[in-house]
């Protein structure tokens, strides 16, 4: 990565405003592993004509990966994939009625030629870790960066294991 440049590596777009909650764990994952990003509510369904300038252009941009959330019928992943050829990673959002099942279905099922990568429901955090290990096969400050993000989280299951032996579980969970 070029310190220098200020353009963002990751385009995160969600359908709405509702969706703005779940995703700013995709946010805050890339923040914390120094990812220059932007944020974009863009509706596929609302304003197709804004979406088709976004994507469109988003290569040109500079931007490297997409993350795309959306919930119920969850067109935005799969149109951004028809308009870029940069990988698009999907995050499928629980709405209110089907418990996010409709936007899995929506993402997940995209026809021959045009993939989406779809992480689980309300999964955020993994698409743009998704994104991150996209960028870290050109960029080995970001690569040790995610194996020191994985050696954090074995130390911090280890703790939480040696807590449970010491207090057994009826403390751990008081
Ligand atoms: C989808 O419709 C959005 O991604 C959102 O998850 C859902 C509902 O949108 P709002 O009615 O809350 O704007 O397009």
């Amino acid at each position: 990565m070029t310190k220098a440049d200020n353009t963002p590596l990751v385009g995160i777009v969600m359908g709405s405003d509702s969706d703005l909650k779940v995703m700013s764990k995709a946010a805050d994952m890339l923040e914390e592993l120094g990812i220059r990003y932007e944020t974009r509510i863009i509706s596929a369904h609302r304003e197709p004509d804004v979406l088709v300038e976004w994507a469109g252009s988003a290569q040109a941009k500079g931007i490297r990966v997409i993350v795309a959330g959306a919930g119920m019928a969850a067109a935005l992943p799969g149109m951004c994939a028809a308009l870029t050829v940069l990988p698009v990673i999907g995050v499928p959002l629980s709405g209110k009625n089907l418990d996010g099942m409709d936007a899995v279905f929506s993402i997940m099922q995209m026809p021959p030629g045009i993939p989406v990568a779809t992480v689980a429901i309300d999964g955020a955090k993994n698409a743009a870790l998704l994104a991150a290990k996209i960028l870290a096969l050109s960029d080995s400050e970001l690569s040790a960066g995610l194996k020191d993000y994985s050696s954090r989280q074995r130390e911090q299951v280890l703790a939480k294991d040696a807590k449970l032996q010491e207090k057994g579980y009826k403390e751990y969970l008081a």
